[in-house]
């Protein structure tokens, strides 16, 4: 039996199978990579379904152990057929199976398992990252780092010409990225100028970049199927008093969390790490988004530097740091690294340096 599907099958009951859609969940367990595709993991089976356009690719590049299928009837309908007398329990992706989808299941099956929804049993199974996994990250951040040095020096070359948008910028982003070679940016690309910087997650416009402007860039490149992510906050002509107040205060409340987290913690600890700075400073309403996510196949993925998570986070884990100050139509600084969790502390996978840059 494929390794994957036995890791998987250690955290289900003896009569348990499970019928996994979502395309990250379907690669991490296949290595396979397609748009349209269902793999059954139960004791007796264990099988890739998918469609005519996959199926010579799923022959060929499938993990072992695995049987590969082709796709003739819907989902529902082929479980039904296919699925082993012995499974009593199966469990599906609730967090991703449409409300459609999830009837068919219980037309065609309801008569004869229970139906479970648990995905995260897959998210937690893809937590701790292994050597591979870490390597695809580490190259994915590389090309996120090179393409902040390369947008730094374009907006020191272009700002002042009045024409330099927000929206050009994220172009640049995305280009500088997928020259060094990635695959894709791992989500849009943020890039907020001014008062824009204070809505955490802006959406690049028209806006001209002026004098006396802090820019937030969040971007992240993405390779052979892993993501990452980064936030850079950098000024242009030069910074106000408050403007570089709030930037200290980011920059502490970082810093301070990734010098003192590690493996063994609670989510919600390492949230506070970085949230107790903020407040302290007097800002802690500006701060309302969590401190971190987990950062792998899917772009936000489990676990969490949230106030309200209360999970353990274990050696192995990759998280992003990203505390921020937002003043609603005046400014906002966000500063991102991704890490690796260990045991004694952290691993910074993010190259790009942090200081207040003036362009
Ligand atoms: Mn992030």
């Amino acid at each position: 039996m494929n390794e994957f599907a036995k890791r998987l099958l250690d955290k289900l009951p003896e009569d348990g199978a499970f019928a996994i859609l979502r395309p990250e969940n379907r690669r991490y367990l296949t290595g396979i990579t397609s748009s349209n595709g269902m793999l059954l993991i139960s004791r007796e089976k264990q099988a890739f379904y998918t469609d005519f356009r996959y199926i010579t690719m799923a022959n060929n590049d499938i993990r072992p152990g695995y049987e590969v299928c082709l796709l003739k009837k819907s989902f529902a309908a082929t479980l039904a057929e296919d699925l082993p007398a012995s499974v009593k329990t199966l469990y599906f992706e609730d967090t991703f199976l449409t409300y459609r989808e999830y009837k068919a299941f219980e037309d065609a099956l309801a008569s004869r398992v229970t139906l479970v929804g648990d995905e995260k049993i897959l998210s937690d199974l893809r937590v701790v990252k292994s050597s591979e996994e870490l390597d695809k990250i580490r190259k994915a951040q590389s090309f996120t780092d090179a393409a902040f040095t390369h947008i730094c020096q374009f907006i020191a070359e272009n700002w002042k010409s009045g024409k330099l948008t927000e929206q050009r910028i994220a172009t640049e982003i995305d280009y500088a990225m997928k020259c060094a070679g990635a695959s894709n940016p791992s989500f849009d690309t943020i890039v907020a100028a001014g008062e824009n910087g204070s809505k955490p997650h802006a959406v690049p416009s028209d806006r001209v970049i002026r004098h006396g402007d802090m820019i937030t860039m969040d971007f992240g490149a993405m390779y052979d199927g892993y993501c990452a992510d980064m936030t850079r906050t950098v000024a242009v002509g030069g910074v106000s008093e408050k403007q570089k107040e709030i930037y200290d205060t980011v920059l502490a409340a970082q810093l301070n969390a990734l010098e003192k987290l590690h493996a063994g913690m609670k989510g919600c600890e390492v949230d506070a790490l970085a949230r107790g700075v903020i407040a302290d400073k007097g800002y802690g309403d500006a701060f309302g988004h969590s401190l971190g996510h987990g950062v792998g196949l899917m772009i936000h993925e489990a676990p969490n530097f949230a106030p309200r998570f209360e999970g353990i986070i274990p050696a192995g884990a990759i998280l992003s740091v990203e505390p921020g100050i937002y003043l609603a139509d005046d400014c906002g600084v966000r500063i991102e690294d991704i890490v690796m969790v260990t045991d004694e502390g952290c691993v910074n996978l993010t190259a790009s340096p942090k200081e207040l840059m003036i362009l």
